[in-house]
């Protein structure tokens, strides 16, 4: 099902001449209404007249995360505070959190760009919507609620957290979709085990899973724990939050709402584009946004984007699953990690449960991965030769694909922490 056939569909040369035109509106919107912008651009010795379409769009300047922290809190909204009717934000580890503000219309089309989404799901106003992202400032809540309801779905809002609840009303309400993190998806799965309800007298059949990496090995857990179809969603909130991105039927790539957003993909050094299909950083342009659009967004998202027509009928160019956050990359003794490939190796291994806390020291000048992970019960036993032998399964199978040795500790199920919203798994005691 296609919930806006017009642009989601639209041949791509279509698409690109709404991009353009919106870009070069944008373009001047953003010069007469955020003083942060015209200074940019005239530091560039740019006007709006510069820009004439979307292919100009490398001529405009990047904006990053420390740009939002030094204009905090409302420092690049366009417009006053009178017409921005609704601020989220996203809370970071530390310090002040993100802010963005919206307008009516903003929320209008962020709400309509969740309905695609929801629609490409299979879910209609038959559904029940049990949202389980944290409503407040974080967007996954309330922007997820609001998409549900416009579909005309029953919408339960439960936020995050209060697991036995959860289980309880999924099972009274009918609930048929749930919206969650991934891991918060495992973990209400292993809880409705705990229940002892039967998996028949549940109705859930689909899963909205996003908010953090997942690999689609989770995928795959997930679906299976749960016996449901797990789709992707993607968003940020300096974007508009969730559903900037959503999977279709055929999960091959998530699909971009360019009509709003438009992506480009550039190297995270250079900061030139790369080539379609290659890997880099993602970077957005708001098209379509008043309260506080932003140029060349810097998301520090690692991705690649294919232009090719979907098997579902969309155009919408299909964005690969996230590898990680340029910021979430380890660099050990030299090495990249990505969280994202330990939690392959360790779903490729079925004595594992996709539970994991990896710790990195630096002992003596050295760094030092530690990595804590749940055998499956029916793996776990008191018997040290076993436990040594799946220790040095799990560790010859990291260093083949890290090429570092990784110091294993196999830890009871249930022993490692779950999380309700974006899972913490990597804890980094180095001063660098
Ligand atoms: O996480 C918005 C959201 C809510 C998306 C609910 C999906 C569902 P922030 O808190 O600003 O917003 O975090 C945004 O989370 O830059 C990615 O690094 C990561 N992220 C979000 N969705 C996905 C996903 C929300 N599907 C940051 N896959 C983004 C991988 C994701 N990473």
């Amino acid at each position: 099902m296609i919930w806006n056939e017009s642009i989601e569909c639209m041949d791509r040369e279509g698409l690109r001449k709404i991009q353009s035109i919106r870009l070069k509106k944008m373009v001047e919107y953003v010069y007469h209404n955020t003083p942060f912008y015209r200074k940019k651009m005239q530091e560039l010795g740019l006007t709006p007249d510069d820009i004439n379409g979307i292919e100009d769009i490398t001529k405009l300047p990047f904006t990053t995360k420390t740009d939002l922290r030094d204009n905090y809190p409302f420092g690049l909204c366009a417009v006053p505070m009178s017409q921005i009717v609704r601020i989220h934000g996203s809370s970071g580890t530390t310090g002040k959190p993100t802010v963005v503000g919206y307008t009516r219309k903003d929320l209008s089309l962020w709400t309509e760009c969740l309905s695609r989404c929801f629609t490409a799901y299979g879910a209609d106003n038959k559904d029940i919507f049990q949202i389980a992202y944290g409503y407040g400032l974080f967007t996954g809540g309330l922007g997820a609620h609001y998409g549900a309801e416009n579909i005309g779905a029953s919408v339960i809002p439960m936020s995050s957290g209060n697991t036995d609840k959860q289980i309880q009303l999924m099972h009274d309400f009918g609930t048929t979709v749930l919206c969650c993190t991934p891991s918060y998806a495992l973990f209400i799965a292993d809880a409705i085990k705990d229940s002892g309800i039967p998996r028949e007298d549940f109705k859930l059949k689909a899963g909205v899973f996003g908010a953090e990496p997942w690999t689609e090995s989770m995928r795959k857990e997930i679906e299976e724990k749960l016996a449901i179809k797990a789709y992707d969603i993607y968003g940020l909130s300096e974007i508009s939050g969730p559903g900037v991105g959503f999977e279709c039927d055929h999960q091959n790539g998530t699909h971009l709402n360019e009509d709003h957003f438009f992506p480009e993909i550039v190297d995270p050094h250079t900061l030139q584009p790369v080539e379609p299909g290659q890997q880099g950083e993602l970077v957005f342009t708001h098209l379509t946004k008043e309260g506080m659009p932003l140029l060349r967004y810097r998301t520090k998202d690692l991705t690649a984007l294919h232009y090719e027509k979907c098997d579902c009928g969309r155009t919408l160019v299909r964005m690969d699953r996230i590898l990680g956050r340029s910021d979430d990359m380890l660099i050990i003794r030299g090495v990249n990690v990505f969280p994202t490939q330990i939690e392959s190796v360790i779903l490729e291994l079925p004595e594992f449960e996709p539970h994991y806390l990896l710790t990195v020291d630096r002992v003596n000048n050295t760094d030092r991965m530690e990595l804590k992970v749940e055998a499956r019960p029916e793996f776990y036993s008191d018997e040290i030769n076993k436990m040594l032998a799946l220790k040095k399964k799990i560790t010859s199978r990291l260093q083949s694909v890290l090429g570092l040795g990784v110091d294993v500790k196999i830890v009871e199920p249930r022993s490692i922490e779950r999380s309700v919203g974006k899972a913490k798994r990597v804890i980094d005691n180095r001063k660098l």
